[in-house]
């Protein structure tokens, strides 16, 4: 049986979900992180040394890090040629490099504004730097805007876990309240697209919390 520990509304956790999701793939889930704690106590600590969420437990096997955890999945419970994540190098790679950016580059550039606008009372938000914030991220969005010219999936003309994983911080790009977000007709139809993924309805699109 796999075990994810992590709370539902965490971005990293909801792509583990989501890709379980894809993959028909049972598991069970504990809450732990922000308001459930856990992360830190020794056992976990055992498990994972960051003291963050997500981990995944199969079996004795134990994974973090939340784009490993959906490579793991993807190679040990797809198909041989599965669709998520093709075996063919070039393919790979481009779906990979995905994955790479959305850690080093996306993820450090939205998280001030997420936090800033669900996570901070409105009284205590800093709005110059939000305001910078979102020009930041906004900038990045329309390279990914800019790429899916033309394109029905990220990467090939299947769904793989480059839209996964980057169907994650959109809805948390498109979710916000009060942004101006400017024109990105190529990415919003993408957006609309992920929604006909039930893994996207049931774990990601949700209200922002
Ligand atoms: N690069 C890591 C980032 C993990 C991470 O920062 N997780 C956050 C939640 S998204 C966390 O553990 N926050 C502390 C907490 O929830 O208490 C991954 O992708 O798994």
């Amino acid at each position: 049986m796999i075990t994810i520990w992590g709370r539902a509304n965490s971005v990293n956790v909801q792509k583990v979900l989501w890709c379980c999701d894809e993959l028909s793939l049972p598991y069970e889930r504990i809450d732990a992180g922000m308001q459930f704690g856990r992360n830190n106590t020794p056992d976990y600590l055992s498990m994972n040394p960051t003291g963050k969420i997500p981990t995944l437990v199969d079996g004795d096997y134990v994974l973090w890090e939340s784009n490993s955890i959906l490579r793991y999945l993807a190679m040990q419970y797809g198909p041989p040629s599965s669709f998520l994540y093709p075996a063919e190098p070039k393919t790979r790679a481009r779906i990979d490099r995905w994955l790479d950016w959305a850690l080093s580059t996306l993820q450090p550039a939205e998280r001030p504004v997420f936090w800033s606008i669900v996570r901070t009372p409105e009284a205590a938000r800093e709005l110059a730097a939000l305001e910078r914030d979102v020009r930041a991220v906004g900038l990045l969005w329309k390279q990914l805007d800019t790429h899916l010219a033309g394109r029905f999936f990220l990467e090939t003309d299947n769904f793989t876990l480059a839209d996964v994983v980057l169907g994650a911080y959109a809805k948390r790009w498109f979710g916000l309240e009060g942004v101006e977000r400017g024109s990105m007709p190529n990415l919003e139809r993408w957006y609309l697209r992920l929604e006909h993924r039930p893994g996207f309805r049931k774990y990601v699109d949700l209200p922002l919390t």
